[in-house]
């Protein structure tokens, strides 16, 4: 790898795109790089995938300008669709996945961010999708994800102003989820929710956020009572009801 580095923690992965002289931004490497990792196994023992930018300034500013202004109309669709495809996997693996947002977030890097299950920023957060200062939209699902998490009308108003949002105001409008002090308060952070996911089954961390992802579609009442019946059905959950009952933790197989 090259462009990002990934690096395995005791309850967590953390990739870092490590582009900082161009402020993260997401070139075709990355965009392959991240593939291969989404594509992968993790280790066992990650209950927790972290995505971060290295240096002081930015998460990811944007997709990189630089690679995509002779590209004809249809090559843009396919990359679009490269990229959606990319961060789908990344919105569908099994663990949980969170975005440390420490600067900016922008364009292609706050679609990233999107396409995590969580978003950590610190203070000094700066999201927005500056898409239409170029002529152009968003394309990695940020017209998508962005609607579901803060509604259409503010998703009308930022991506058509191209308005940026600091952490506060991305916290209200639901955009992210936790604001935290700088970088170090973020790894913190990490390290105690990967603590606490470490004590769960993993079998229904996965059940549930399988079911979660779908919430507000047709299938989300009807997927989490599948899931649900997977979860009754599992080892882990005659453990952790035993343990319950004999007042001991549980301790589970992860199966
Ligand atoms: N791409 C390439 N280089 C970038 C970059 C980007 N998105 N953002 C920053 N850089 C580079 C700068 O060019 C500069 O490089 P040097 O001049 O030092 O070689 C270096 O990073 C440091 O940036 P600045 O000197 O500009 O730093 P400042 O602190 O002054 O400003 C800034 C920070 C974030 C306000 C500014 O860098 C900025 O406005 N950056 C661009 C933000 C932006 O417009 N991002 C792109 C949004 S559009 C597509 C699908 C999706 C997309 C496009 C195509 N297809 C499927 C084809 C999505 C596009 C977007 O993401």
């Amino acid at each position: 790898m090259n462009s990002i580095v990934l690096t395995h923690h005791s309850d967590y992965s953390l990739i870092t795109i490590n582009r900082p002289q161009a402020l993260n931004a997401l070139n075709a490497e990355v965009f392959s790089e991240l593939d291969s990792v989404f594509s992968g196994p993790l280790p066992e023992t990650s209950r927790l995938l972290v995505i971060t930018g290295s240096g002081e300034k930015a998460f990811a500013a944007g997709a990189d300008i630089t690679e995509f202004s002779d590209l004809s109309g249809p090559a843009a669709r396919e990359l679009s669709r490269r990229g959606q495809i990319i961060f789908d996997k990344l919105s569908t693996l099994s663990i949980p996945t969170l975005a440390l947002v420490h600067g900016y977030a922008l364009g292609g890097g706050l679609e990233l961010a999107l396409a995590c299950q969580i978003r950590v920023v610190t203070k000094k957060a700066v999201m927005g999708l500056p898409e239409l200062n170029l002529a152009l939209i968003p394309g990695y699902g940020g017209t998508q994800r962005m609607a579901s998490l803060i509604g259409k009308g503010k998703a009308i108003y930022y991506t058509l102003t191209s308005e940026n949002m600091d952490a506060e105001t991305a916290v209200q409008a639901g955009l992210a989820d936790f604001v935290v002090e700088d970088q170090d308060a973020g790894v913190a952070f990490i390290e105690k929710f990967a603590k606490k996911l470490s004590f769960k089954s993993a079998v229904s961390i996965g059940l549930a956020l399988s079911a979660i992802e779908q919430s507000g579609t047709a299938g989300g009442f009807e997927k989490e009572s599948d899931n649900f019946q997977k979860a009754f059905e599992t080892e882990d959950m005659k453990e952790g009801v035993g343990a319950f009952l004999e007042k001991r933790k549980p301790v589970f197989k992860h199966r």
